[in-house]
């Protein structure tokens, strides 16, 4: 009788469902040993379910958080201080999107359409970095956002390049070569703010006072309390944990902190001589996870204004689907 059932009897006495278990176990060992070996896997390769959604969530993650993160330098384009700061400003703005760009592409190699991700951004259903939630005041914020925030990001992306999915990585490398650039144009922003008026090191303490305790929060909870951290690591997506990127990152930023001239808004930082390692005080996760489920002094607005921008922007992709349309017309009647 004819079945489709996967468990009959076949001609060597095995089963289709021994066959099956046998051919899925080989992939997964391939995929184990590739792992092992720390060689790239590609997107035709196979890989188990939950290392592709593993991976979709952290690279689109990724990309909402770097279209998100415009708005709040993008707010100071109109108002910087001088024309080539503008220019700066411009130029790292665009790198932002173009980030965005390049991580949504990578992810749309595990099979997921960029139209589904950006969905799931609109309607809140998915995170970004919780660091552009919180509003930038003044000019200095500029420069503590190229400071800190991409100090961090940088921190968190060069292990990154090292990532097991081959798309990821190589998309970090030009990503982590451009955050290097807004790092230093951020310092030098600041640099310039601190040789200047006592008002203008005000701003910068006060920038650095706001934006230091969600900067340290925005490498994610606690080792203890992070529940995608121990697999992340198995499949080498994740190489440095949330907690040992911190601390990395403190101890960069006491440094220049001294250069710069500005206090770091931590009574209790200081260096621990048997630890080789700054010891920081305690970040308030409760005002971090507010933050990540939508509660933030921004989050309302920084999702609305997206929405806005995509709506806006409709009329540009139809006209370039038209006009793809209308080339391969062409194309097809030329071939004809
Ligand atoms: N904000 O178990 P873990 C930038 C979530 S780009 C919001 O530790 P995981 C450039 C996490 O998703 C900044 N949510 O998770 C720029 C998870 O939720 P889920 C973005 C956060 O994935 C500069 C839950 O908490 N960078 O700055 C945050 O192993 C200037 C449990 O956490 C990246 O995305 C947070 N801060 O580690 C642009 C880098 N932290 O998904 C413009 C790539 C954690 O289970 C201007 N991503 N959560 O519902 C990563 O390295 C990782 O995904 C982590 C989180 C480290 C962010």
């Amino acid at each position: 009788m004819y079945t489709q059932a996967m468990d009959q009897p076949d001609p060597q006495g095995g089963s289709l469902k021994a066959v099956r278990d046998a051919g899925a176990d080989a992939l997964q060992r391939g995929f184990d040993d590739r792992i092992d070996a720390d060689r790239k896997v590609e997107p035709q390769d196979w890989m188990p379910e939950a290392y592709r959604k593993t991976l979709v969530r952290q690279i689109s993650q990724h990309a909402h958080s770097e279209i998100i993160g415009m708005q709040p330098e993008g707010n100071w384009i109109s108002r910087a201080p001088s024309l080539k700061r503008k220019a700066i400003l411009l130029a790292k703005v665009q790198d932002e999107g173009g980030h965005g760009l390049y991580l949504y592409s990578a992810a749309e190699t595990l099979g997921v359409s960029r139209d589904a991700l950006l969905d799931a951004l609109h309607t809140g259903k998915a995170k970004y970095s919780s660091i552009f939630n919180y509003p930038t005041l003044t000019w200095a914020d500029v420069g503590v956002i190229g400071g800190l925030v991409d100090g961090a990001a940088i921190m968190n992306q060069v292990p990154i390049c090292r990532c097991s999915y081959g798309p990821y990585a190589r998309a970090m490398i030009r990503i982590c070569k451009e955050e290097s650039f807004h790092q230093r144009q951020g310092f030098e922003s600041l640099m310039t703010l601190m040789k200047g008026t006592q008002a203008q090191r005000d701003m910068v303490q006060d920038a650095v006072n706001r934006w230091y305790w969600p900067v340290l929060a925005m490498f994610g909870p606690p080792d203890a309390d992070s529940p995608n951290s121990a697999q992340g690591m198995r499949w080498g997506i994740k190489r440095i944990s949330n907690d040992e990127l911190r601390q990395k990152f403190v101890d960069a930023t006491v440094p220049q902190a001294r250069i710069l001239g500005v206090t770091l808004p931590d009574p209790d930082l200081k260096w621990n001589e048997e630890r080789g390692h700054h010891d920081h005080g305690a970040i308030d996760w409760d005002d971090f996870w507010a933050v990540v489920n939508g509660n933030g002094p921004c989050n309302k607005e920084r999702l609305a204004t997206r929405v806005k921008a995509h709506q806006d922007g409709q009329w540009v992709r139809d006209a370039a689907l038209a006009h793809a349309r209308k080339q391969q017309a062409r194309a097809l009647k030329e071939a004809a």
